[in-house]
């Protein structure tokens, strides 16, 4: 068999509008660039600590997270022949209402631009197949603090006509109030009719409470809020949004979510047997049912899984729940998680996953060719 197809569908950027507006802010998320010396990029409250000197808070902040140009050598570098490419965390959450929308827009504009223009330099004549030529698509942004829900629900149907904009990233506050928020039925059923993937990514991971504290978060770096946060996050978000009904209300809301699901599909059976020994689901006062669809058939017909798993175990649980391997997706979480040498080429985090899907689907030829690339064609109807 040739090699298969590659599409990369967890793969983030900053515009280098973005990078600015960043720049120009003392709160995070900020980035810290300093006359002599390297620029800081501080994202996650975490890095924020006042007792870390302010030029070693965060992390070093390259072309790679801006610079398209970065990301093909990287895509070409790693065999990768589609990125559907994203905004990073922590996306416009922070935006003051006013800005949210013109924000949304410009990014989402950008990010149009930066795929027309890639696609038609590298396949001018449009008759090229997917494989074998760099191609980007996107995934577009929300202007979720916006003063109404109608401006959010006007920018998903404005995307309709963005033709590389295959779905949208959002992270796990929604309105601020976490994805079980009513508010939010707008914005599920825009996003049920346009049939736009709404890709789920953490950002808020857990109080360092959890970890014993923010001494004990700081001493060990970015291993606690990363590896236990991020996943805790994206679990508690997509399990708010069973609990309060949201798959029984739009049976059609279709998710990407990020690092195969956080630990939903290795905590998918304890989370089912906790809602039918339950009798208590209130809601506005009154006691209600709780979730009518299980989450076995939420996982086989809602949820898509990202493989950026970093691990065998983890990406057979990952398929396991999504009925085989029909709904997983690979993945980079490029520009994060770089090699920790200057000038290595391959990114032990890609060649990771890459190694997790060889030994785990192997044998399958058809599988190792749908998790790496078909699935996403398919589902994002890429060529
Ligand atoms: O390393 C990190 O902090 C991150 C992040 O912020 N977002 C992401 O997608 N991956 C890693």
């Amino acid at each position: 068999m040739s090699k298969p197809l590659v599409v990369d569908v967890h793969t983030h950027v900053y515009p280098p509008s973005y990078m600015a507006m960043l720049r120009a802010r003392k709160t995070v998320p900020y980035i810290h660039d300093p006359a002599n010396g390297e620029p800081r990029l501080i994202i996650l409250s975490s890095d924020d600590d006042p007792a870390i000197p302010i030029d070693q808070r965060g992390r070093p902040v390259d072309s790679s997270y801006s610079d398209i140009n970065v990301k093909l050598t990287f895509m070409q570098q790693h065999g990768i022949d589609s990125s559907v490419i994203s905004l990073a965390n922590p996306w416009l959450d922070f935006l003051d209402p006013s800005e949210a929308q013109e924000w949304a827009r410009r990014i989402n504009d950008d990010l149009e631009e930066t795929c027309a223009s890639i696609n038609q330099s590298n396949n001018p004549d449009k008759n090229l197949p997917l494989k074998g030529r760099s191609s980007l698509f996107a995934f577009a942004v929300l202007p979720l603090s916006a003063p109404g829900p109608d401006i959010i629900v006007d920018e998903i149907k404005r995307l309709k006509s963005l033709p590389h904009i295959r779905g949208v990233i959002m992270g796990t506050s929604g309105l601020g109030n976490g994805l079980d928020d009513e508010k939010l039925g707008p914005i599920w059923a825009a996003l049920e009719e346009t049939q736009l993937l709404l890709f789920l990514h953490p950002h808020y991971g857990l109080p360092n409470e959890a970890f014993g504290g923010a001494e004990v978060t700081s001493r060990y770096g970015h291993v606690l809020p990363l590896a236990l946060g991020f996943p805790l996050e994206t679990t508690i978000a997509v399990t708010r949004m069973l609990l309060s009904r949201v798959f029984d209300k739009f049976p059609r809301l279709q998710l990407l979510l990020a690092h195969s699901g956080g630990t939903l599909p290795f905590l998918a059976g304890r989370i089912e047997s906790c809602i039918m020994h339950e009798r208590n689901f209130v809601e506005n006062g009154g006691v209600v049912p709780g979730p009518q669809r299980s989450i076995w058939e939420v996982l086989k017909t809602n949820i898509f899984l990202d493989a950026v798993v970093y691990g065998v175990a983890g990406l057979k649980a990952a398929a396991t729940v999504g009925g085989g391997t029909d709904r997983l997706m690979f993945g980079t979480d490029h520009p994060f998680f770089p090699p920790l040498n200057e000038g290595d080429k391959e990114w032990l985090s890609v060649t990771t996953n890459y190694k997790a899907i060889d030994e785990n689907f192997g044998d399958e030829k058809e599988a190792v060719a749908a998790v790496l690339g078909g699935n996403a064609a398919r589902i994002l109807k890429l060529e």
